[in-house]
């Protein structure tokens, strides 16, 4: 089943987020219990050979590859989809005229502009014929802009009104930013629940679909209640994080109390980790 299929029927899809460039890491985050995989080439350090080799793992997996493209880079879109992902992010869509360049790489005509050419995508999306590709595409591959600035904001109805725009997205970070002029980076700020919530149901009234990067997991239920259905969580740092912490903390636990006697304690328990 395609992203956009189960995106219609209001199924929740949880997306784990890729920054690190190497399809053979790549294939550890797909098999892992996700329904997709974004490859993030905004701040990750995805580009496009690693995109191209990166779908590869995550078709196999039987997941859904999306790309995150970088700011104004609506010609990654198009090429993205060629590579075989099918659906695109694109940050800081803070205009109707974003929003149309974003749909225009995403579709073909008559809805878009986007060129003729899924050399890699065909075989990995299981194309049948080149006219059934052709009628196809345009409502299966899915054009998410991100909304994470005041002026995202301001224009949201119109930009949701866009055709060939099938979802929003949240940046969370961004947007508390812009939340409070400047003053504070936080992706769980309560103060702007409300207007996250806003978000997703003005969303949803314009029949478009709404997602979210997701910082703390146990705020999950709420965005779900919110209206959010395409779900973003950690990238490949924070799951070597916690499944390192959870593997050591049960060894140390286990290991109190052996014949080895005391085991050294995390080194890092009062210091802090490296770059964190
Ligand atoms: C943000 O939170 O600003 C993001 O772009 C999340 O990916
Ligand atoms: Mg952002």
């Amino acid at each position: 089943m395609y992203l956009a299929e189960r995106l219609a029927a209001d199924e929740v899809i949880f997306t784990a987020w890729s920054g690190v460039p190497d399809a053979l890491t790549v294939e550890i985050v797909a098999s892992q219990g996700f329904d997709a995989v974004t490859l993030d080439m905004q701040h990750g350090g995805h580009h496009e050979d690693s995109v191209l080799r990166s779908v590869v793992p995550i078709r196999h997996a039987n997941k859904h590859a999306v790309v995150r493209i970088p700011v104004g880079r609506f010609d990654m879109a198009s090429r993205a989809l060629d590579f075989g992902a099918e659906a695109v992010i694109a940050p800081m869509v803070n205009s109707v005229s974003d929003a149309r360049l974003f749909a225009e790489s995403m579709k073909y005509p008559p809805l878009g502009g986007r060129s003729w050419g899924p050399t890699f995508s065909f075989g990995r999306l299981g194309g049948t014929s080149q006219q059934a590709w052709l009628e196809t595409s345009n409502p299966q591959v899915v054009s998410i802009a991100m909304i994470e600035t005041r002026a995202a904001l301001a224009h949201l109805d119109a930009i949701l009104a866009v055709p060939g725009i099938d979802a929003i997205f949240v940046g969370p970070s961004d947007f508390s930013i812009a939340w409070t002029n400047g003053r504070t980076i936080n992706a769980t700020l309560e103060d702007m629940m409300e207007v996250v919530g806003q978000i997703a149901a003005r969303a949803r009234a314009a029949g478009k679909h709404a997602g979210m990067f997701v910082m703390d997991p146990a705020l999950t239920g709420r965005y779900i209640d919110m209206g959010y259905r395409f779900l973003a969580l950690g990238n490949e740092q924070r799951y070597v994080a916690l499944g390192s912490e959870q593997l050591l903390s049960a060894a140390r636990k286990s290991a109190e109390g052996s014949s080895a006697g005391s085991v050294d304690a995390d080194p890092y328990a009062s210091s802090g980790r490296p770059g964190s």
